[in-house]
């Protein structure tokens, strides 16, 4: 049994080590403590990747130099066809809740949908140009329907290349078709990856990874930038806005509904059905001061980012926001919902209510959602979470302790923001890159992780990176991370920003940590890498730019397909926590060096969040010199902007004159 760690190791958020707290006192056990607990495998073989389960004469675990499974299967083929299994899942997950957003605009549009209509019909006629549909003198449903049947289509497509593929550089697109890696249907490819690493199926390491890029690349340019794109046209392009992060959001006095998981689908739902008046009355009339929503994981970045509801926090909160006693319902649909909600809420009077046809948990009420009554079905789990209001049977603690954040940065409002309406524009962020006041850019995002201290990596590395001058783009638990540090204000880069970084945080007036969106979302970062490129200055491809992805927390397989389609995009993509594929230095050696000769983009799992960092920037001073731009150097900047005027405000008159104008002669 590994060593059990005070609750100060678990996490560094102070809400989390305040219920754990709770926790111990109340002999709960949590996600942290049975990490703790559970030894992944007695030789770690599942952790390294060095287990195969693909067929019944195993489980092969191969521990000695030279072993093979029983089917002669080597070290290499084993660890490279779990990477590509792992790929497959993820891809899976992400494009099937781009299907779920097809067929609800679909429905939508053929008057069979309750509550839902087209929000952003700009992004309709935007996303209807990149999907050759007409719209001249059509109504917004007519070319919704195309637009809805055309996305769909791509789940089925047999032959060809999906759509997207078209919107990436072009340099890009001719380095897929060179090596064969571009999908020709979304469904196909994750398919494909699952017959290929069947037993005596494809057996070489490289052409097994090889099909796990075409598939995570059916998920990034696919079913995850179709989820994206209708999910926008239903329920409108983010913008930033005010709203809050961690536990301290739950109200003692009111009915607190938890939405959790990931399709916006039904949380938009509740959200209508909480700020229905009628709904308000009726929770005072159960003695509550009224109801309120909250959200976590990525079900919780959908609705700040849209709506203002404020974050109760990220994946590993889940467990520890019913321990506040003063939840009511969590309310959860797909995706990073564990099974231990049910047994922690056992303890409480929380009701976990399941709702999606495709995810049930044992001991859960299950209220179906179904677009064709969803606002029906929204009220009715609402009025349900209201009547458990009178049940709460212990005392309340909620820790006060929660931070404003600012979420909403889409790819459209970035452009909006650096251009304005008329010359909406790229530019200002390139040349802040090309003159050195941002080292570069890195995207931070991907899960908590039970096994490593929870938001450890994401904070310290966050901050470091701040101070090197480097923008940092997010979404997912890593985004709300950033959110309940108070990463995400504007004041953070008058605190944490280097020079460089606070001059253009300041002159924009935005935090120096932008939040993009849910998991799904990191499609929304591969526009922007693609806009800069167009954009000019930064070389002609994303593989030219100063950039780094890092998921320093990571747990899911749907990061490790945004990992390979990030890298088969161009970027250096560096995963924390754990790593899958550290037993065979073969699979290593293949998805750095040698995806970084065929992509650009190299995948690499790094444990040391030090290490992470000098690679990091490693990388983006490496990329800077090939671009040559001049070298980084913080002392060329922070003369001016609101730090600058501090600066002078200490100083008497006339050291302040002489600070502006010289010394007189
Ligand atoms: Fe063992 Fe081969 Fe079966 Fe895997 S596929 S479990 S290595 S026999
Ligand atoms: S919810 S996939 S823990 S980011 Fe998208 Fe968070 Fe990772 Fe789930």
């Amino acid at each position: 049994m590994a060593k059990s760690r005070t609750n100060q190791e678990r996490s560094v958020d102070p809400a989390a080590v305040f219920m754990l707290e709770r926790a111990d006192a109340l002999g709960i056990s949590t996600s942290f403590t049975r990490a703790e607990a559970m030894v992944a495998c007695p030789i770690g073989a599942g952790q390294s990747g060095i287990c195969c389960k693909n067929c019944f004469m195993g489980p092969c675990r191969i521990t000695k130099d030279g072993q093979t499974g029983v089917c002669g299967a080597t070290l290499e083929t084993i660890t490279a066809r779990n990477m590509a299994r792992a790929c497959a899942a993820g891809a899976s997950a992400h494009s099937d809740h781009g299907r779920d957003l097809a067929m609800t605009l679909l429905a939508t549009v053929e008057g069979k949908t309750q509550g839902y209509t087209i929000r952003d019909v700009a992004r309709l006629w935007n996303l209807a140009h990149k999907y050759g549909v007409t719209t001249e003198g059509r109504s917004k449903e007519e070319v919704a329907k195309d637009v809805a049947l055309k996305g769909l289509a791509m789940f089925g497509q047999q032959t060809g290349e999906t759509l997207y593929i078209q919107h990436a550089p072009e340099k890009r697109q001719k380095l897929w078709r060179q090596y064969g890696v571009v999908p020709r249907g979304i469904d196909r490819e994750v398919v494909e990856v699952m017959h290929r690493t069947h037993v005596g199926n494809d057996q070489e390491a490289e052409h097994i990874l090889l099909g796990a890029v075409r598939c995570a690349l059916a998920d990034g340019w696919g079913g995850s930038m179709l989820a994206t794109d209708f999910t926008d046209i239903l329920f409108g392009t983010p913008s930033p806005m005010v709203t809050q992060a961690n536990l301290g959001v739950l109200k003692q006095d009111w009915v607190n509904i938890l939405v959790h998981g990931h399709e916006p689908t039904l949380s938009e739902m509740i959200v209508a059905a909480v700020q229905d008046p009628a709904m308000q009355e009726y929770a005072r009339s159960k003695g509550a001061a009224g109801v309120q929503l909250a959200g976590l994981c990525c079900t919780s970045n959908e609705t700040l980012m849209r709506q203002g509801i404020p974050s109760a926090g990220n994946f590993l909160s889940q467990e520890l926001a019913m321990m506040t006693g003063a939840v009511d319902s969590m309310v959860v649909d797909i995706q990073c919902i564990m099974q231990a909600v049910v047994e922690v809420a056992s303890h409480f009077h929380t009701k976990i209510i399941t709702t999606s046809p495709k995810a049930k948990i044992s001991g859960a009420t299950h209220i179906e959602f179904d677009e064709h009554r969803a606002l029906d079905i929204a009220r009715e789990i609402v009025r349900t979470s209201i009547d458990n209001f009178v049940n709460r049977r212990t005392e309340i603690n909620i820790p006060n302790l929660c931070e404003d954040m600012v979420p909403g940065f889409s790819h459209e409002y970035i452009d909006y923001m650096l251009g304005g309406t008329f010359r909406a524009s790229f530019r200002p962020l390139n040349d802040a890159i090309m003159a050195g006041r941002i080292r570069g850019v890195v995207a931070n995002v991907g899960c908590n992780n039970a096994r490593v201290t929870h938001d450890a990596s994401h904070k310290w590395l966050v901050e470091q990176l701040l101070k090197n001058d480097v923008l940092i783009v997010e979404t997912g638990c890593g985004a709300l991370s950033s959110g309940k540090c108070g990463h995400m204000q504007a004041e953070a880069a008058f605190n944490l920003a280097g020079p460089g970084l606070r001059e253009v945080c300041e002159a924009v007036g935005i935090p120096p940590v932008l939040h993009a969106g849910s998991c799904v979302d990191n499609t929304r970062i591969l526009t922007v890498l693609t806009q800069m490129v167009a954009t000019g200055g930064l070389g002609d491809d994303i593989s030219d730019i100063p950039a780094v992805g890092l998921a320093p927390e990571w747990m899911s397989e749907k990061a490790i397909s945004i990992g390979m389609y990030c890298m088969a995009s161009g970027a250096y993509v560096i995963f924390g926590a754990t790593s899958p594929i550290e037993s065979s230095d073969v699979v290593q050696q293949l998805m750095s060096q040698g995806w970084e000769e065929k992509f650009g983009g190299k995948m690499e799992f790094v444990t040391e969040d030090e290490e992470i960092l000098r690679r990091a920037l490693e990388h983006i001073d490496k990329k800077r010199a090939a671009l040559k731009l001049p070298e980084y150097d913080p002392n060329r900047f922070g003369k001016s902007g609101d730090w600058r005027m501090e600066e002078l405000l200490t100083k008497s008159v006339e050291d302040r004159i002489g600070a502006l104008y010289g010394a007189p002669a």
